[in-house]
Formats: C-alpha cells, structure tokens, sequence
C-alpha cells in the first residue's frame, strides 16, 4: 500500500494519533473454509462483525451448500467444485449451519462484535 503523507516526521502528533486509530478500526476481512471430503474445515470458526466467509468447494466432484437452517432462512444454492459461497456477518453471535444435502455436514460462525 503507498503511502498517502511524504513524510511522516512532518505530521503533528494528534495527526499520527488519529491515523494509529483508525488503522485499528476493524477492517473487514474475508476468511475462507474449506469443503473437502462432506467436511467444512475448519468446523468451527470466530470471526469479527463485518467480515464476509468464503467458502470453497474442493471436492473432486460434488457439490455442497452453506444452510443457515437455525435462522429460519431457506438452503443456500448448490455450490460446485472450484466454485465458492459467500456470506457477510454484520451482527455478532454464533451462527450454526448446515449443508442442505448433506445434514451430517454441520459447521459454525462465532461472531465476534466490534466493541470487544
Ligand atoms: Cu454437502
């Protein structure tokens, strides 16, 4: 990343303060699980408030889907392999899911919220 001031040693301290602050303001992140053999892996994942889940298909052949059945939501579409499934989590808690064809298959998001 370039960065924005030519020289740091000219910023006044309250400047450089604030720049300490927001840099530690929660970026979003994307963190990915992996589906391999009916597994999500890792099974059990914390994660921060705004940031998104990517999960990844690597199977030789079959696909999966990401079921978020305790939310009273309906099963996520089918994902195949070398395709993905994405999900943003702007409110903390623990979110178990499931994979809708397979109900075996069980994972679940902590959600860590921002003023922790
Ligand atoms: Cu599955």
């Amino acid at each position: 990343m370039r960065h924005p001031f030519p020289s740091l040693l000219k910023i006044p301290h309250f400047s450089l303060l604030a720049m300490l602050v927001l840099t530690s303001v929660a970026q979003a992140d994307t963190v990915e699980i992996e589906i391999f053999k009916k597994q999500y892996i890792p099974q059990e994942l914390t994660i921060n408030q705004g940031d998104t889940v990517r999960w990844v298909n690597k199977e030789k052949r079959q696909y999966h889907s990401v079921f978020f059945e305790a939310l009273g939501e309906k099963d996520g579409e089918y994902f195949w392999p070398e395709e993905v499934f994405e999900r943003r989590f702007d409110l903390p808690g623990s979110f178990p899911y499931r994979c809708g064809p397979h109900p075996e298959m069980t994972g679940i998001i902590h959600v860590r919220g921002n003023d922790k």
